[in-house]
């Protein structure tokens, strides 16, 4: 295990810049937030904590916030690390300068969940030019030179879209629609964000094979509950007969289902409107369980214990596979009730 006692120093003294920096409001670049009793004084065990720097895109969601709390939990003085946590408000500059950050002050790892797919071949270059493995977790970003991050951990975001699909073609076999003409609309996540994108064509690649299904419009709603909203109203006011919403995140069907209450539209099970939603967030799935969402597909966002296994791995110099996918599943009426009460999140 490498000594770290100079980098803990110079991580405790960037600490107090960072922590001077909240106590007048927040951090540099976003919100810094540091483990607790950061100031005291380095002991041994302390000077062979594993410093990671973890670049958040936000609090947009509450898959977001599960997923916060699991690298939170994972990245913990007690299982060897100290972690410097920056959330970036949904701003890919912000996400930037926290790397930027994170290598000056020469942390053993950075890790991050990339906004959008675009816009990170420099910082990467930088950060890889300093010597320090970069891990992605939850979204990808599409770079040339693919030894400019180490690994990614996250979800099948294809898969997902397909999966959606998939249950929406049984679902209508089931109910001898598959001849009908179905209209649909969707709600899409955070543009040019890889999750987004791949639940798009996971989704359109079953769509084409149903020349009956009409995609009537997709939108983004940036994943927000608000947002979610203001987009369904519209969708409401533009189209007469909509039969299903494809929502790419639990947050803006929650705000959908609102519009669709305030105009008098049922959904679900017994509802004028099938309902498809991404995340399986827990407030989700009481929905699922009442039929007021059709199919909820799950996003794991406990993250966290994957990306300390992998550092591990890293740190005994043993092979990581560039790719690791979590396990996810589809959750509808029929299954739900026998998970409610285990989920964590
Ligand atoms: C999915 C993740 C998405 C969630 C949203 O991997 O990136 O971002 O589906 C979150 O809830 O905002």
């Amino acid at each position: 295990m490498k000594n770290r006692w100079w980098k803990r120093l110079l991580s405790v003294a960037v600490i107090c810049v960072c922590t001077s920096g909240l106590l007048a409001g927040c951090g540099p670049f976003g919100d810094v937030t540091a483990q607790p009793d950061d100031l005291e004084t380095s002991s041994d065990e302390e000077e062979d904590l594993i410093v990671v720097g973890f670049s958040q895109i936000g609090s947009e969601s509450v898959w977001r916030t599960a997923n916060s709390a699991s690298i939170q939990k994972a990245f913990s003085r007690e299982n060897g690390f100290f972690l410097e946590f920056n959330n970036a408000r949904q701003k890919q500059e912000n996400q930037i300068k926290a790397i930027r950050g994170f290598i000056s002050q020469r942390v053993d790892y950075i890790v991050f969940s990339p906004v959008t797919e675009d816009g990170w071949e420099t910082v990467l270059q930088e950060a890889k030019d300093a010597g320090i493995p970069v891990i992605l977790v939850d979204r990808k970003v599409v770079v040339e030179d693919e030894s400019l991050y180490t690994t990614w951990i996250g979800s099948d975001a294809e898969g997902e879209g397909e999966k959606a699909g998939i249950w929406l073609e049984g679902y209508l076999e089931e109910a001898e629609r598959e001849d009908e003409s179905i209209n649909i609309v969707v709600l899409q996540g955070t543009p040019e964000a890889s999750v987004q994108l791949g639940r798009t064509i996971g989704f359109e690649s079953v769509a084409a094979n149903h020349p009956n299904w009409r995609i009537l419009e997709q939108k983004s709603a940036d994943f927000t509950n608000a947002k979610g909203e203001e987009v369904m109203d519209e969708f409401i006011k533009k189209y007469q007969d909509i039969d299903v919403v494809v929502s790419q995140n639990d947050d803006m069907t929650f705000g959908a289902l609102k519009a669709l209450e305030a105009n008098g539209i049922t959904t679900g099970v017994d509802g004028d409107v099938i309902v498809v939603s991404f995340d399986a967030v827990h407030e989700a799935l009481e929905l699922v369980q009442h039929g007021i969402i059709n199919v909820d597909v799950e996003c794991n966002p406990e993250q966290g214990d994957y990306i300390v296994d992998i550092i591990r791995k890293l740190e005994n110099g043993e092979p990581v596979r560039k790719e690791n996918i979590v396990e996810e599943q589809v959750f509808t009426p029929e299954n739900v009730e026998q998970y409610l009460d285990t989920r964590t999140y």
